[in-house]
């Protein structure tokens, strides 16, 4: 499958393998960290942000094509509606049907609580499908909550909000058992204790995962859960608007059902935004990772209501996104190959970046590796990439490893005739993850009373920086808290 010039670059590739494998790597020095991520992390870009111009919290700083949103005109300034109708009233209407959504669901109904999920989608239909690599959860004897709360604020550079970082950190053991009671299948040794690995930032090993599908596999356990209850769905109705009662409080949504092409006036006491990321806006060009729901609803919405956003201007580029073949550019790479080995190279086979940096670091690397040291390859289709060494995954580890622990990334590949195990991969960053969003507290709630987010639309847990694997544990934990919260409230409304 690969041209006669990239052959060529394979075998350098291997011809320096045998030296890299003896050689303890150093890591990047502070001082080089600091370089890479003022001269070259993609959100750095000055040009590429606006601040916002209109609503009640103008002056956020956000990409510029999220800000054309935003500032878009309503929805429901275009359409002949009449907002008194009610088609739906409950107690908790949530918006998103991935994981947040649906945990948000589960613990809502168990307060007893009305619940309708609007999803824009199929229910299911997330990003939350897309995270492959893991959660993390300090559950074995030699980790701690406190462990893991220090990774977190580091990898967030201490830009993270302290209480949603505690939260995360003590409710996911928790939340990890409560997955497994559920039946998720996590990867497990022969006596039945979770396997757990690596992952970029992390000084422990508590990423847990089943495979390399993850999300997948969370999000089958969950809605098979909401289905069994009975939970109330609507798909394919996007909110496009939302409902405020006179004295501002949330108090429902307009949904647009998409097979229907009807408007939908969604009444509730509590509303939960759990809409997830914004991948799909491509922001500064990028390719992404993301499903094709991912469009910044949650965020948009939100704003317009008058809720409070914080770090909406920084994005994360996961390191490793296809580079080629062109038919999969920017799907993901899932960084548990770094975490069990794969390390990145330049064309001269060099290592340039210790694999397991924090996002920032290990995406700014490989860019300022390709567009700066001009130590990239130039893939057939013209985009450049670095290597990613995966067949040393089974050299340190023994054979069969890659086909056991990302049997998913070895099926992709070998539809376009690329072997993992014999053979290294081209990948360069790829738009992954929204890291902030709307200001959240402890149980989901914003500044608009009410109105609560949950999942990758809340901004404060990951500071500038998400660590890999907190993706999936805070879009169960906050959803959780959210439903949990949002239903015992609605009682009293
Ligand atoms: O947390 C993530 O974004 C993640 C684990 C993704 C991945 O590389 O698989």
């Amino acid at each position: 499958m690969y041209t006669a010039q990239m052959k060529e670059l394979i075998k350098k590739v291997e011809a320096t393998r045998s030296e890299r494998l003896g050689v303890q790597f150093e890591r990047m020095t502070p001082q080089e960290k600091e370089e890479v991520l003022q001269e070259n992390h993609p959100d750095y870009k000055e040009e590429n942000f606006r601040e916002l111009r209109l609503g009640k919290n103008k002056g956020d700083k956000v990409p510029l094509e999220l800000a054309d949103l935003i500032e878009a005109k309503s929805r429901l300034e275009n359409i002949n509606i009449d907002l008194s109708k009610t088609n739906y009233d409950v107690d908790v209407l949530i918006i998103g049907g991935g994981g947040a959504g649906t945990a948000a669901a589960l613990e809502a109904t168990k307060k007893g609580a009305k619940v309708l999920l609007a999803t824009k989608l199929r229910f299911g239909d997330a990003n939350t499908i897309m995270a492959e690599g893991g959660i993390q959860a300090a559950d074995k004897p030699e980790d701690s909550p406190a462990k893991h709360y220090i990774d977190v604020m580091g990898g967030g550079h201490f830009t993270n909000i302290p209480e949603l970082v505690e939260a995360l950190v003590k409710d996911a053991p928790e939340v990890i058992k409560w997955l497994n009671d559920f039946g998720v299948m996590f990867d497990k040794e022969n006596d039945g204790r979770m396997i757990t690995t690596h992952g970029g930032g992390t000084s422990i090993k508590r990423m847990h995962a089943a495979a390399d599908y993850t999300g997948a596999e969370i999000m089958r356990v969950l809605r098979d859960e909401a289905i069994n209850r009975d939970i109330e769905v609507v798909e394919f109705s996007p909110a496009v608007e939302l409902l405020l009662d006179d004295e501002g409080k949330a108090a429902g949504a307009v949904l647009y059902n998409l097979e229907t092409e009807e408007y939908l006036i969604a009444k509730a006491k509590t509303v939960i935004l759990a809409t997830g990321g914004a991948g799909r806006l491509h922001y500064q060009g990028f390719p992404t990772s993301n499903h094709y729901g991912a469009t910044a609803d949650g965020l948009v919405l939100g704003y317009r209501a008058g809720a409070k956003l914080i770090f909406a201007d920084t994005i994360q580029y996961h390191p490793t996104g296809v580079a080629y073949p062109p038919q999969i550019f920017g799907a993901l790479v899932t960084e548990k190959v770094r975490s069990i080995g794969a390390t990145p190279l330049n064309i001269d086979g060099e290592q340039f970046v210790y694999h397991l940096e924090t996002r920032d670091v290990e995406a700014s690397a490989i860019i300022r590796e390709c567009q700066i040291r001009k130590k990239g390859i130039k893939t057939p289709s013209g985009v450049e990439g670095v290597w990613l060494d995966t067949p040393l995954i089974d050299m340190l580890h023994g054979e069969g490893t890659l086909e056991k622990r990302v049997p998913g990334m070895l099926r992709m590949y070998q539809k376009f005739g690329i072997d993992m195990r014999k053979e290294p991969i081209l990948v360069y960053p790829t738009l992954h993850y929204q890291n902030g969003g709307i200001l959240i507290n402890e149980h989901g709630e914003t500044n608009v009373e009410n109105l609560y987010v949950a999942g990758e639309t809340s901004g404060g847990v990951h500071g500038n920086n998400r660590l890999m694997g907190n993706s999936l544990l805070d879009i169960l934990v906050f959803g959780r808290r959210a439903g949990a919260h949002a239903g015992e409230k609605s009682k009293n409304i």
